[in-house]
């Protein structure tokens, strides 16, 4: 079975075994890591590293810092004698950005983009007298068909250097962990919920894959351990009395089994933690079980000291503490889909997700930052380029099967960014491209989420080519920053106002997904001086003031959560400083300033606008 998605879970059935840990791990500066026979004798002058995490920022040398080329992993393990009937697989949660997997010799997989998982089946491969051998070799070069997009430069001495045409750091490894995964022969091998709301609860249809023998059985238990639905067959529904919706920062979660049985014996057993919602679009309006939501939060990312953007459960845990002290209920996973856990954590506290593709850099520019604030772009177009059409869109398309088939049942995913700050106005060719995304999307989600992309000023309602495709329109907008900064900031409002104005008329729900300033924690001023903590403070106040003016506005996502590591260049001091905290989770004057506001908007807020 390729690629199972399914999230792995140890149960009565089934097992799973964590391969984080220290692993060999070498550079390969002169790309002869195969010539040198590792992938069958394994890795030659290696050193030992942690995985999951970035290997980029526990190195005192730049050059490993920033390494552009392959890297190569290995690990072993012994196996078990009692899987010899059992199907095993090893499943990498993501590797940056294309994986070639050796097992004990044979080459048995490559994957193409970093942040979805993918699964092999060693069955056949597996030794049972002696030690059994993961190789892999990775590989961080951008280019314009990888997903983030980008270049990269030679310098003198030979070496490589990632020239992104985004704004975060080209961060490489095994960054998330590696499990063995050990399941029946005959097995769940996925499943797809889909809600409805009826006048008396709800009604869940079910669709489960499986291989093997069997006949399917589904349970579904409140939090009172009380089972309340039951069905058999591998697709129908469960109705569910006076159900307990999964509701904005109030979440409520059902557990739902999926058995596989034969007479009275148990085959296979999984579980899914997850809530019933739906989610619509009317008017300019989104609707979560049928009733207004305004979207408060943030942009982020993952990154963090040392570990990169590496797993780190304990910063997911520290930021989700912090988003709620702040009175947050959403954000936007950009600029790549996020840790299967974080969807986790979400799922269980409530907050709104916009689930991001790593579809960023599509506006070929090393200077992305700055030409993303530039109304009268001219650049190069994007999706002009042949190689885009021919390689890019594919990668793009499999990133989207992945990332629904990974995600499509979290409650807390109510949106799809499909893109971030692509050049939608240089040329028409981006609407073939755009509208076989759009529609894929459509067609592989069955709970028909809104689907958007991030527009960037040049998207303009005037200009911009594709966003009638878009469900909801997603903004990133710099008035006050990048365009009219410092003392121009009153100009700059009235040029937002003035494009709000235009996009209220086209009728649809309207969301800032990113508006910001660079902020150096500790500077102050009177009066305000950009790169102060009080200008920050000043821009959010009157960014607020216009967004409450206009009806269309269905939330604010302020750029960013958190300081985070970009490419060093003259606009970056160490990083992107546009957090509301810092890299360390302290909090700016800014944080203070959203709090307030955040906490005294109902989640409803402006529900009644027209
Ligand atoms: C943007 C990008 C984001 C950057 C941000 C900035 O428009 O979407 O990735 O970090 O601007 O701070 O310049």
């Amino acid at each position: 079975m390729a690629n199972k998605m399914l999230y792995p879970r140890n149960t009565l059935t089934r097992q799973v075994i964590d391969l984080s840990g220290m692993w060999k791990f070498s550079f390969d500066f002169a790309e002869n890591g195969e010539e040198n026979g590792y992938p069958t004798q394994g890795l030659k002058d290696y050193i030992e590293i942690p995985v999951p995490a970035s290997y980029n920022d526990f190195f005192t040398d730049k050059k490993y810092k920033e390494y552009c080329g392959d890297v190569w992993y290995e690990q072993e393990f012994y196996a078990d004698k009692s899987w010899q009937d059992k199907d095993v697989d090893i499943r990498f949660f993501a590797a940056i950005h294309k994986a070639t997997v050796w097992f004990n010799g044979e080459k048995v997989a490559y994957h193409n983009g970093g942040f979805t998982p993918f699964t092999i089946n060693i069955n056949k491969l597996l030794k049972y007298d002696g030690v059994n051998k993961i190789v892999v070799k990775l590989n961080n070069v951008l280019d314009n068909t990888t997903l983030p997009s980008g270049e990269y430069k030679v310098l003198k001495d030979g070496r490589k250097i990632s020239n992104p045409y985004f704004d975060f750091f080209n961060y490489g490894g095994l960054i998330r962990p590696v499990k063995l995964v050990i399941t029946p022969k005959s097995s769940v091998v996925d499943v797809t919920l889909n809600h409805v709301l009826t006048n008396t609860g709800s009604i869940t249809y079910y669709d489960v894959e499986h291989v093997g023998q069997g006949e399917v059985l589904v349970e579904v238990y409140d939090q009172n351990q009380e089972k309340v639905a039951f069905s058999k067959g591998a697709k129908g529904t469960l109705e569910i009395l006076n159900t307990k919706l999964w509701e904005v920062r109030n979440a409520y979660l059902y557990h739902f089994v999926f058995k596989l049985i034969q007479g009275e014996k148990l085959l296979d057993e999984y579980y899914l933690d997850c809530g019933i919602r739906t989610v619509s679009v009317k008017g300019n309006r989104v609707l979560i079980n049928n009733k207004p939501v305004y979207f408060k939060g943030f942009g982020k990312h993952e990154d963090a000291d040392f570990t990169g953007r590496g797993y780190n459960l304990a910063c997911a845990k520290r930021d989700f503490e912090l988003m709620k002290w702040c009175g947050a209920n959403s954000f936007r996973t950009s600029h790549y889909p996020y840790s299967e856990e974080i969807l986790q954590l979400a799922e269980s506290e409530g907050f709104l997700v916009i689930d991001e593709l790593a579809a960023v850099g599509m506006l070929k520019s090393t200077r992305n930052a700055v030409d993303a604030a530039n109304k009268d772009l001219k650049i190069e177009s994007y999706f002009e380029q042949e190689v885009v059409k021919k390689y890019t869109l594919p990668n793009h398309l499999e990133a989207l099967r992945e990332l629904v088939a990974r995600d499509k049942n979290y409650a807390c995913v109510v949106m799809w960014s499909l893109f971030n700050e692509p050049d939608a106005v240089s040329s028409d060719d981006c609407i073939p491209y755009f509208e076989q995304v759009f529609n894929l999307c459509k067609e592989l989600d069955i709970q028909q989420r809104p689907r958007s992309f991030a527009h960037i000023i040049a998207s303009s309602p005037t200009k911009s080519k594709v966003s009638y495709l878009c469900d909801v329109i997603m903004l990133n907008r710099y008035y006050g920053w990048y365009i009219m900064g410092g003392a121009e900031l009153d100009d700059a409002m009235l040029a937002l106002d003035a494009e709000l104005s235009e996009w209220d008329q086209k009728g649809k729900p309207v969301m800032f997904t990113e508006y910001g300033t660079d902020t150096y924690m500790g500077l102050t001023k009177l009066p305000s001086v950009m790169w102060t903590e009080n200008y920050q403070v000043e821009y959010f106040e009157k960014y607020h003031e216009v967004f409450d003016k206009h009806p269309s506005i269905i939330g604010e996502q302020v750029w960013n959560f958190a300081d985070f590591q970009t490419t060093e260049g003259i606009i970056r001091a160490d990083g992107n400083k546009k957090g509301i905290f810092t890299r360390s989770r302290q909090p700016k004057m800014a944080a203070f300033e959203l709090r307030r506001r955040w906490l005294s908007l109902p989640t409803d807020y402006k529900g009644d606008m027209k």
